[in-house]
């Protein structure tokens, strides 16, 4: 491992993640030239106006336009970078959601994701395709979809409760983002996914995984005191792979195994 790999963010793994990774190092070249320029500026002034060569304090100040050009030019690229970066980043990721057209090897895969003091679980619809009843009364600690027990289309529901949930590589996936306590944040760091998990809300996020491998999710909002263990994984996987292990996991009862 190089210093770098210490400095930087891990690399990405998802199709959106490249806009933000440029927007990110954009902000930094602004930091790095605002942090030289104004470091410079700063010892500049103390040499310049230091006390055995300015006996008298100056009452007028500053004469020359420099200064007032400098904060328009720091302007101007602040405005750039939210308007011309930022904002259609945010309208991307928010505007431009992926689309069912009816073709279950492509369309999005939807995943309810539930933060619970201190893990991740996450729900889907199962072979069937229909999500099973959710009631709050059914809500537990070892059922945190709410899924009721009697509901035929809760039977073949998958969930993953407090452990990895799979993905396919190059597919759209959806995941909608609630928490059964706390605010926590559910966050995917090689995906450039990161979304608070609001009680009482469902918060969708997109992202498509260009990449296979064993990722993690961690949660990046304090909420509690076993915060720094809330960690959970997701494998990305082939479109084969993927589909063995759902289909599995749904026969087997899916969200009723998990009643217990
Ligand atoms: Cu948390």
């Amino acid at each position: 491992m190089s210093l770098w790999n210490y400095l930087l963010p891990p690399s990405n793994a998802s199709a959106q993640g490249r806009a933000i990774d440029d927007l990110l190092v954009y902000i930094h070249l602004l930091m790095l030239v605002l942090f030289v320029g104004w470091l410079a500026y700063f010892l500049y002034t103390v040499f310049r106006f230091r006390q055995s060569s300015n006996p008298k304090a100056d009452h007028v100040g500053a004469r020359g336009h420099v200064s007032t050009y400098a904060e328009i030019g720091v302007a101007v690229v602040e405005v750039v970078l939210l308007l011309g970066f930022a904002v259609p980043l945010w309208a991307k990721a928010v505007d431009e959601f992926p689309i069912k057209k009816g073709d279950p090897k492509t369309d999005p895969i939807e995943i309810q994701i539930m933060g619970q003091q201190f893990a991740w679980n996450a729900h889907y619809a199962g072979l069937d395709g229909k999500w099973g009843k959710q009631d709050i009364k059914d809500a537990s600690a070892n059922n945190p979809f709410g899924l009721v027990p009697s509901d035929a289309d809760a039977k073949d529901d998958v969930t993953c409760l407090r452990e990895p949930f799979l993905i396919p590589v190059n597919r759209d996936i959806i995941c909608r983002i609630s928490s059964m306590d706390v605010i926590h944040s559910f966050k995917l760091p090689r995906m450039r996914v990161t979304q608070d998990a609001i009680p009482g809300l469902t918060i969708p996020v997109h992202f498509t995984p260009v990449e296979k491998g064993d990722y993690m999710v961690i949660c990046a909002q304090l909420c509690g005191n076993l915060h720094s263990t809330m960690k959970g994984e997701y494998k990305v996987v082939s479109q084969e792979e993927f589909e063995t292990w759902y289909s599995a996991k749904s026969k087997a009862g899916g969200a009723g195994a998990s009643f217990e």
